[in-house]
């Protein structure tokens, strides 16, 4: 694998899973493999999972890590080809990438959708920036659109705690006070529609997720019908995708607090079939789910967390056994 960005990148799921099983019960026996090999993990976000399992995951394959905050310590990046610098940016990506690429083996991105441009953001056009300039296989840690190690350990903890072959997966919108991208709603949908798996999307008008993501699948502007008899209740906030409303990209379009009533709570829970409950975290209690629903016997939160060194460690592991 020289790229981890789509489902498809993983090829057949069933391997992928039962790979992930393998390398959970026995993590420490692949550590030659990543003997000498660095893998390199740039944030130009915040975070707390992705940075810890990941460096986790790593080392569990016996590899070197090094991880860069790139708002802090490293130069003020230009990211815009033709562009005369004479502002505060001192180095274009164009130098930095492949001179990160020199140090290292593998390297992680982590770069969010900044919302200026819609098409800039589909268009990946950080992340590809690295696949093309760096020499080295990259694997997304949450890009512009996607979040494909988030989606690969909810994969991994609905496999583990499905108790049908098929069960219905609900991804549901929650309130949030600020705009949030689609990376992680678009991934999960991605990895659903390619699971074996019943999957409903359901959401305010307006946030209609980008076809690319979603084509296929069930939606239902109702949320209390979308519940009704689910097995897993995955929330999430995203702002607008701009679908319908291209003016609207990255907007929040309601005042959120005409919005409460589709925050997660006991009442909802009530009419699925009993369903485990999943959010990627971080998450805002009493916006998108009540300290009930999260703390309930019910909730996978904390080892769906836990899973992201799992899919962390499957991706490296097939990164290092191509290189
Ligand atoms: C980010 C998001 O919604 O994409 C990261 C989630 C893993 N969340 C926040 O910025 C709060
Ligand atoms: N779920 C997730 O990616 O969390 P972090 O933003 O803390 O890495």
């Amino acid at each position: 694998m020289r790229v981890f960005q789509h489902v498809s990148d993983i090829g057949d799921l069933h391997a992928a899973l039962a790979e992930a099983q393998e390398v959970k019960q026995n993590r420490y026996a692949w550590e030659h493999l990543g003997h000498n090999k660095t893998a390199l993990l740039i944030f130009f976000n915040n975070s707390l999972r992705t940075r810890l399992s990941t460096q986790k995951a790593a080392m569990n394959l016996g590899m070197n890590v090094i991880v860069l905050d790139v708002n802090q310590g490293a130069w003020k990046l230009e990211t815009e080809r033709g562009v005369i610098m004479d502002g505060d940016k001192s180095e274009h990506l164009l130098e930095a990438i492949p001179v990160m690429g020199s140090y290292c083996d593998i390297i992680g991105v982590r770069s969010f959708a900044r919302f200026e441009n819609r098409k800039d953001d589909y268009e990946e056009l950080i992340l590809n920036q690295f696949i093309q300039y760096s020499g080295r296989p990259v694997f997304f840690m949450e890009s512009a659109t996607v979040h494909p190690l988030q989606a690969f350990a909810d994969l991994i903890t609905i496999e583990e705690h499905k108790t049908c072959q098929r069960p219905k997966v609900v991804m549901t919108w929650a309130p949030h006070p600020k705009a949030l991208p689609q990376a992680v709603p678009n991934s999960f949908a991605e990895w659903m529609l390619a699971a074996d798996v019943d999957f409903v999307v359901t959401h305010p008008e307006g946030y209609e997720l980008d076809p690319k993501f979603v084509s296929g699948a069930h939606v239902e502007y109702d949320q209390m019908k979308a519940f009704e008899g689910a097995d897993f209740i995955y929330a999430k906030n995203w702002s607008c995708p701009g679908v319908t409303q291209p003016e609207n990209y990255g907007k929040v379009l309601h005042d959120y607090h005409t919005m409460m009533g589709w925050t997660v709570d006991a009442a909802h829970m009530a009419v699925t079939n009993n369903a485990a409950f999943l959010h990627c975290l971080p998450v805002r209690r009493n916006m998108i789910v009540t300290d009930e629903v999260i703390e309930s016997p019910r909730s996978l939160v904390i080892p769906e967390a836990a899973n992201r060194e799992i899919s962390a460690q499957v991706v490296l592991k097939r990164m290092l056994e191509n290189l």
